[in-house]
């Protein structure tokens, strides 16, 4: 029998079979474990896998069907462990807070990079925008949704404690099978809540001392939405650890980079210290963000035998 993967806790797989009739929890099998190796988890969210009930104690996750696609993060930067996100997605969208947990741009670029390289639409929500309350905090906030839009990236700015914006990501997620991702405390099981009244997700508290989140969320759970399609629920994440980008594609994924890099000088540039380097030239002139150079810099760092001069 075929199914959806609603939620993976880790020993337990929660499958909502296609023919309507009903969910089942599943082991996996211990050959799907063996693949998937490197992988903390061979199925994901989101996978549409074959069920195999043989009469044992539980009923087993058999094949997976292929991926549509999938968002991937290293572990940790230096892990070489891997974790699917979620499987088969329309979008991922990056719950992003610029206060009460501050959501770092290199964090940001780094989730948008991966969507780009993994062919995921992702849009970016600003949650919380209730706490901003002094007028340098709303420009701020203004210049970060201006940058993201010019660059092609649909910016929702909203608050799930006043609903503020909230309809705005509505229509955004209707239809469509969507990841909530980012930092533990931004405020994603809040959303969903918000979204799906009958989810009673949990949801955590930010410590006053650090300002981070709690992880409150500890494994993926996909639910419907009240208007069609679904959203996906998740773990947060400390960090996004890229994976298995070359060095010459690198600036591929960040759209604004790659555009202006047909303009350098030599095709093989790496946009660090190259005479004739668009790129560092619009970087330069504030046609490219600081911020988002910075980002591309520290994703072409995390390869060993780069070496880059800093340009300022
Ligand atoms: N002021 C304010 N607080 C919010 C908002 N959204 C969420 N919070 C609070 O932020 C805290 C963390 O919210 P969660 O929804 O648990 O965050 P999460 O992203 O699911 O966190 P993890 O599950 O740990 O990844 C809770 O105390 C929420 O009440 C918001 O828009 N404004
Ligand atoms: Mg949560
Ligand atoms: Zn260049």
């Amino acid at each position: 029998m075929k199914g959806l993967v609603i939620k993976n806790t880790g020993s337990w797989v929660t499958v909502r079979l296609e023919d309507g009739s009903g969910v089942v929890n599943c082991k996996m099998r211990g050959v799907l474990r063996l693949k998937g190796l490197r992988c903390t988890n061979p199925v994901a969210v989101g996978d549409i896998v074959q069920v195999e009930d043989k009469g044992g104690d539980a009923p087993v996750v058999g094949a997976i069907e292929p991926r549509k696609n999938y968002i991937i993060r290293r572990a940790s930067n230096l892990s070489k462990e891997f974790q699917i996100i979620a499987a088969n997605l329309d979008q991922a969208v990056l719950v992003a807070t610029l206060f009460n947990p501050e959501t770092s741009t290199t964090f940001i670029d780094r989730f948008l990079a991966t969507a780009e390289a993994y062919q995921v639409p992702a849009v970016l929500a600003f949650n919380k925008i209730d706490l901003l309350v002094t007028e340098e905090s709303r420009e701020y906030l203004n210049e970060m949704k201006a940058m993201y839009e010019r660059i092609g990236y649909p910016v929702i700015t909203m608050s799930a404690a006043t609903g503020e914006g909230a309809d705005q990501l509505r229509d955004l997620l209707k239809g469509k099978m969507s990841l909530l991702s980012g930092n533990s405390g931004v405020g994603k099981s809040s959303i969903i809540n918000l979204l799906v009244p009958d989810a009673n997700v949990r949801v955590g508290d930010v410590s006053h001392t650090h300002h981070k989140g709690m992880h409150t969320t500890t494994f993926s759970e996909l639910l419907d939405l009240p208007g069609g399609g679904a959203i996906i629920d998740t773990p947060g994440v400390k960090a996004f650890g890229t994976i298995d980008f070359e060095r010459a594609e690198v600036a591929h994924y960040f759209p604004e980079i790659f555009k202006i890099s047909a303009e350098c000088r030599f095709n093989n540039c790496t946009h660090t210290h190259e005479p004739g380097c668009a790129v560092l030239a619009a970087v330069e002139q504030g046609e490219i963000a600081y911020s988002r150079f910075v980002s591309y810099l520290s994703i072409l760092d995390e390869d060993p035998n780069n070496k880059y001069r800093k340009p300022f």
